[in-house]
């Protein structure tokens, strides 16, 4: 496999292990989405502190308002950290 390929075989992968452990297996829950973002972006965690600031997030990905976060809407929220990244390792090399 390539490194794309690889790359977006561990996205689904890590969806999935959390996704999986409660209720509805293909999507999370704010408990399911709180335990990948803590294990699996501890970094950004650090910026999502208290329970409002993860209530905000949660709302902000739950685009069709069922208060559940789907592959979709969790990849909408993966392209955008990775957006973020990019355009700051960018202007780390300016
Ligand atoms: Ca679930
Ligand atoms: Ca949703």
């Amino acid at each position: 496999m390539t490194d794309l390929e690889t790359s977006m075989g561990a996205i689904i992968a890590v969806f999935q292990k959390y996704s999986e452990r409660e209720g509805d297996k293909h999507k999370l829950k704010k408990s399911e989405l709180k335990d990948l973002l803590q294990d699996e972006l501890p970094e950004l965690m650090e910026h999502v502190k208290d329970q409002e600031a993860l209530d905000k997030l949660m709302e902000g990905l739950d685009t069709d308002g069922d208060s559940e976060c789907d592959f979709q809407e969790f990849m909408t929220f993966i392209a955008m950290v990775t957006v973020f990244c990019h355009e700051f390792f960018q202007q780390e090399d300016e």
